[in-house]
């Protein structure tokens, strides 16, 4: 007569083997790390990750100087900068070289995970005739809140590469007036130009990760919140062909990736 523990078609033979496969799943609990690791499968946040990637983006070879740029076409832009010079953005190095407005992100690395999208919204504003920032990142799905801060009419025009996000326009004329736009497409990168002032103009990196960074006017810039890993970083710079390094870094680590822009764009 079979027992109780051995209910009919179950040899004993069976649930010995399932009594072992219960203390190899006890063994691994109790063996596994304190800190649970997300399955890939689940949107990470960029605060989970403790690496950070530092560095910095300079030109080798002859330092161009800051482009001036004539605004007297438009009587009001020209009254704000009551005859002082405007300078261009596209370009801007200190003295060394150290380059401003370089974009820096993860290209290669990142491929097995997602992220969630961050509920702040990411700012580009018209002040004295020109946007703000210049160059800017964006999370792919994140909001970008545009926002006038001149008495005057500009024109915003998103004008992404063919098949890529898509193309919009619009137009402000009051301080303050306030307008979100959503990319949903990676892009490197997105121009936006004014159509009423042709010396306006701004680059937004939209990528499907947190992980990017602009230099600032010392060429400086910091990723934080990676997890460790290798990744192949690119810097991109809108006078410069874009270059690659490969950076390892370790969790709770710092690694350094100092680029050089050696080519200019034809
Ligand atoms: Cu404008």
């Amino acid at each position: 007569m079979e027992s109780r523990d051995d209910p009919p078609g179950c040899p004993a033979r069976i649930l010995s083997d399932m009594q072992r496969l219960v203390v190899f799943l006890i063994a691994v609990l109790v063996a596994a790390p304190s800190a649970p690791v997300p399955p890939p499968s689940e949107p990470m946040s960029p605060q989970q990750g403790t690496a950070i990637i530092k560095g910095s983006v300079k030109i080798k070879g002859d330092i161009p100087k800051r482009r001036k740029v004539r605004i007297e076409g438009d009587p009001k832009c020209a009254a704000l900068h009551k005859g002082a010079e405007y300078l261009s953005d596209e370009l801007v190095t200190d003295p060394a070289g150290n380059v401003q407005h370089a974009f820096v992100y993860v290209k290669k690395g990142l491929e097995e995970k997602t992220f969630e999208v961050p509920k702040k919204q990411a700012t580009l504003e018209q002040r004295m005739c020109r946007f703000e920032p210049h160059v800017l990142g964006i999370q792919m799905g994140q909001e970008l809140m545009i926002r006038n801060f001149d008495a005057m009419m500009h024109i915003i025009h998103a004008v992404p590469a063919p098949g890529s996000n898509k193309e919009w326009g619009f137009s402000q004329d009051k301080i303050k007036e306030e307008r979100t736009k959503v990319f949903d497409k990676p892009e490197i990168m997105v121009p936006i130009r004014c159509d009423v002032h042709p010396w306006m103009s701004a680059f937004v990196g939209v990528v499907n990760h947190p992980y990017f960074a602009v230099s600032g006017p010392d060429g400086k810039f910091q990723i934080k919140g990676l997890p460790g890993g290798t990744y192949t970083l690119e810097v991109w710079h809108e006078k410069y062909a874009p270059v690659e390094l490969e950076v390892e870094v370790k969790d709770k680590g710092t690694a350094s990736a100092d680029f050089a822009l050696t080519t200019p764009k034809k």
